[in-house]
């Protein structure tokens, strides 16, 4: 196996806008890394299991009406729900793949005009992602590719927008992979990004907060 037994797992967030491919890409990343033999678990972000992220549902899926800054702070009490966890995965070796995280709790609320800096603020002190791969596509391609699910946010306009502030949020950790690529390309391309990572953590980089 590749492991030092006292090797810490590595934090890989994909982030992008809705139809970026992040879903179906974290599924390839998962299976790659688990054939390399390292342990890995795939998250995502809303987590729609917990109590809060049952009220995130209900509240994306049109069934109840909450303040914009009410449904900013259950989306990052749901990522907090999980911190404890995840750094516990981390610490014992385990890398997770993240689909969403911190960035888009700040670009989807700041893209309907709250103030970036008070959206940042509850995210101080989660776990910082080792590896941020944006997957990078215009909005009108995206909205091209379909299957908008019906969900609130899924509209081009408001697309355009969160893309605007994602762009502000690239920080040392990310890496912008072109998703218009064809899926295959976008796939070696973010293995071998990955892969890196993984193996950086595994030397010891060592683990921190958000924000960097
Ligand atoms: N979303 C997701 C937010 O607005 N804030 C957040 O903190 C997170 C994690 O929820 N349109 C939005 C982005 C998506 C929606 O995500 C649900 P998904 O990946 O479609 O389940």
């Amino acid at each position: 196996s590749n492991g030092k037994s006292d090797a810490r797992g590595a934090l890989i967030v994909l982030e992008g806008l809705d139809r970026s491919g992040k879903t179906s890409q974290s599924a390839r990343l998962l299976s790659y890394l688990n054939g390399l033999g390292y342990p890995v678990e795939s998250w995502r972000f809303p987590d729609r299991e917990t109590s809060v992220g049952k009220m995130i549902s209900s509240y994306l899926t049109n069934q109840s009406q909450l303040d914009d800054h009410t449904i900013h702070l259950l989306f990052s009490a749901n990522r907090w729900e999980k911190k404890s966890l995840m750094e516990a995965k981390l610490k014992s070796g385990t890398s997770l793949i993240v689909d969403r995280y911190s960035y888009s709790g700040v670009a989807f609320s700041s893209a309907k005009g709250l103030d970036i800096e008070w959206c940042k603020a509850p995210e101080v002190g989660l776990m910082a992602p080792d590896l941020v791969m944006y997957l990078d596509i215009p909005p009108e391609k995206a909205a091209e590719r379909g299957g908008y699910g019906g969900e609130r946010y899924e509209q081009l306009e408001f697309q355009k927008k969160v893309a605007q502030y994602y762009k502000m949020l690239n920080d040392p950790s990310w890496k912008i992979i072109d998703a218009c690529l064809p899926m295959e390309d976008v796939e070696k391309q973010m293995k071998e990004i990955a892969l890196d990572c993984v193996v950086s953590c595994q030397k010891g980089k060592p683990l921190s907060h958000l924000w960097l």
